[in-house]
Parts: structure tokens; C-alpha cells; sequence
């Protein structure tokens, strides 16, 4: 194969594989896909927060395994929220795409503060991991107050 087709191959995979991963069949894939994600962030960050708040023993090992998950899940119901996917088996607010640059700054700092629990939990310091947690778990509220429905 000649070196310009072998390019255009290659750019061609490359933005097919960049846009499927941003898109769903219908959108009650996208609406399942960021529940499914939430759901398992919110199980591995929930394990933490039990340890943080002494309602489970502090196991270091399992707190940095849960914390590494909860920061990469965190990372992906995002993309699931695009145009046509606020109706259906969801409890996300019509004010999620009414307010699309505060909605992704909750978001992001939700992330962000994810990525400090986990660097936390990697460092196997319990203080560092309750004011993680609590810092985290602020930001979950704050979007939750905002953009979720009873
Ligand atoms: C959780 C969970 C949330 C947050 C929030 C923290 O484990 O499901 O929505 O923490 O309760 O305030």
C-alpha cells in the first residue's frame, strides 16, 4: 500500500474510533451507558467513603483499588450525555442541556476531585482520604442538588 493511503487508512480508523466512542445506537444506550458508569463509580467511591467514615475497616489496599476506579469511571458518563438523551428512564433535569458550560464545570470539578482521592488513597494516608472523600463527595451533591430529579 502506498504511504498517502496507508495515512488516509489510518486517519480514517482513527476518526471513526474517536467518534463511535462518543456515540450510542439510540439514546437509551447513552442513558444506560452513564448510569451503568455512575453506578459503578459510585459503588468504588462508596466503598472508600464507608472506610473514611469508619463504617467499614480501613483496608489501604482495597481503598486504593476502589479510589483508582471510581477516578477512570469518573471520567466516562460524559460523552453519554448528548443531544435527545434527556428523555427516557433517566432522572437527569432539562436544565443539563439548557446549561451545558456549568453543567460540564460540575463535571469536571467532580473529576477533579476524584483524581486527588485517588492520588490520596494511592498514598495510603486516612487523613488525606477523609478530606478527599468530603471534597468529592461535595461535588456529587452539588451537581445532584442542581441537575438530578427526585
Ligand atoms: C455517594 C453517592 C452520592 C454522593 C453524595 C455525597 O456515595 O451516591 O451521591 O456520595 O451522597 O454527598
Amino acid at each position: 500500500m502506498k504511504t498517502s493511503a496507508s495515512i488516509a487508512l489510518i486517519a480514517t480508523v482513527l476518526a471513526f474510533t474517536t467518534t463511535a466512542s462518543a456515540q450510542f445506537a439510540k439514546p437509551d444506550d447513552a442513558i444506560k451507558y452513564r448510569k451503568n458508569a455512575l453506578f459503578v463509580m459510585q459503588q468504588n467511591f462508596g466503598r472508600v467513603a464507608a472506610m473514611a467514615s469508619g463504617k467499614a475497616p480501613f483496608d489501604a489496599k482495597v481503598a486504593a483499588e476502589s479510589a483508582a476506579i471510581a477516578d477512570y469511571m469518573s471520567k466516562l458518563p460524559w460523552a453519554a450525555f448528548g443531544d435527545g438523551t434527556d428523555k427516557g428512564d433517566t432522572r437527569a433535569k432539562a436544565e443539563i442541556w439548557k446549561e451545558s458550560a456549568k453543567f460540564k464545570e460540575y463535571a469536571d470539578k467532580m473529576q477533579a476531585e476524584m483524581s486527588k482521592l485517588a492520588a490520596a488513597a494511592k498514598t495510603g494516608n486516612l487523613d488525606s482520604i477523609k478530606t478527599a472523600v468530603n471534597a468529592t463527595g461535595g461535588t456529587c451533591k452539588t451537581c445532584h442538588d442542581a441537575y438530578r430529579k427526585e
